[in-house]
């Protein structure tokens, strides 16, 4: 248990200041070109981005993808951005609620409804615990920071670049059915960095999955945070697989043409900015995620950085709608768009 809060320390570290984000990847959204309207015949505050999720409605299509608890530091992070998403009606996840379920002693660490009574809120277990904890177990750490959903999340290439990680995936689908049968629309199943794709996106809709935040690749690589902290082989593996996955707008657009539209699809992974948050909902996307970019932010600064960087995204999104003419996401949608480069050839196999 020791051994998992420093450890979940040191990816603190390594993700407030290390190379966790290889320049080399890419989410592609530079190969998404959302198309200039010089007559926008509308104003700003014309533009509505409300949006429902959780069943709550958020006042942005917005989420602030779980990072993290289980330490006094990490409580700390999650309380400055639990409120910041209260404060602008955005939706926040908690990370890994792994240490609360070995140590209910650390709970304080994920609470967040104090300071965030209204936000939609998202509970945070990994696939591969949820096996060990059960339907009830999961169930319970959701309730118990009082969540309107849980996130299940995929993270097969971290694990396998971690030296004391998982080495075997299978019964992970069994699992996720239970969980759906049992969780219905309040489950969300997401990856890590690496991407979810269309086979598997569909896979998990059939087995009752109502949410799916895809995760691709192009910002925080997982791998490559495990990679810094490896040594030898695992850390030259590690090297070569720190570009592995499915790039982030690939993944988005694919998921959508996969499962239809009654499916609430999340696309974080890399996604920087107000422009490419509407690059990702103009492909499909309900709403865009974002972890590091705030995470960094509240590091250097606080609470008041945090909100600063949001701001910064908030009107980036709104002046994206604007400047294609579209009121809503949904005109958004509807707006032609060029799509140049490998995105293309991404989007050909997938
Ligand atoms: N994802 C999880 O599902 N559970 C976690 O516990 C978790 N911890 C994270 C901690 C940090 C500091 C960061 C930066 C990310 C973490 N993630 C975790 C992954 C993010 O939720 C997100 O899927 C991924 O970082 C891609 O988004 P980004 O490029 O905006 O960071």
């Amino acid at each position: 248990d020791e051994t998992t809060a420093r450890r979940k320390d040191a990816h603190l570290d390594l993700c407030a200041t290390g190379d966790v984000e290889p320049a080399q990847n890419s989410t592609l959204l530079e190969n998404v070109h959302l198309i200039h309207c010089a007559m926008p015949e509308m104003a700003v505050e014309d533009v509505d981005l409300s949006t429902p999720f959780l069943g709550k409605r958020l006042q942005a299509p917005l989420l602030v993808t779980g990072m993290t608890g289980g330490t006094d530091r990490a409580g700390a992070v999650n309380r400055d951005l639990a409120l910041l998403a209260e404060r602008h009606g955005l939706a926040f996840g908690v990370g890994s609620q792994r240490a609360m379920a070995e140590h209910p002693s650390r709970a304080a660490s994920y609470a967040v409804r104090d300071v965030a009574p209204t936000v939609a809120l998202l509970g945070n277990i990994g696939l591969y615990q949820a096996i060990g904890l059960g339907v009830d177990g999961v169930r319970r750490l959701m309730d118990a920071i009082g969540a309107d959903g849980m996130a299940l999340h995929l993270n097969a290439g971290q694990e396998l670049t971690q030296p004391e990680g998982d080495r075997d995936f299978r019964g992970g689908y069994r699992v996720v059915e239970e969980l759906a049968r049992a969780m219905g629309d309040r489950l969300l199943v997401k990856e890590t960095g690496c991407g979810i794709g269309p086979d598997v996106a569909r896979r998990l809709v059939e087995l009752g999955v109502r949410n799916v935040d895809v995760s691709g690749l192009g910002g925080t690589s997982w791998v490559r945070v495990e990679q810094l902290r490896a040594v030898g082989s695992q850390a030259q593996v590690g090297e070569e697989f720190s570009g592995w996955g499915i790039p982030t707008a690939a993944a988005i657009a694919s998921v959508r043409k996969a499962v239809g539209p009654e499916v609430r699809l999340v696309a974080s992974g890399g996604v920087r900015g107000g422009l490419e948050s509407a690059k990702v909902l103009a492909l499909g996307a309900d709403l865009a995620g974002m972890a590091l970019p705030l995470f960094r932010a509240q590091q250097q600064g606080g609470l008041p950085a945090a909100e600063e960087a949001l701001k910064v995204i908030l009107t980036g999104l709104r002046q994206a709608l604007v400047l294609t003419g579209s009121r809503t996401v949904a005109q958004l949608r509807q707006r032609p768009r060029v799509v140049t480069g490998a995105l293309k050839d991404w989007l050909a196999a997938l």
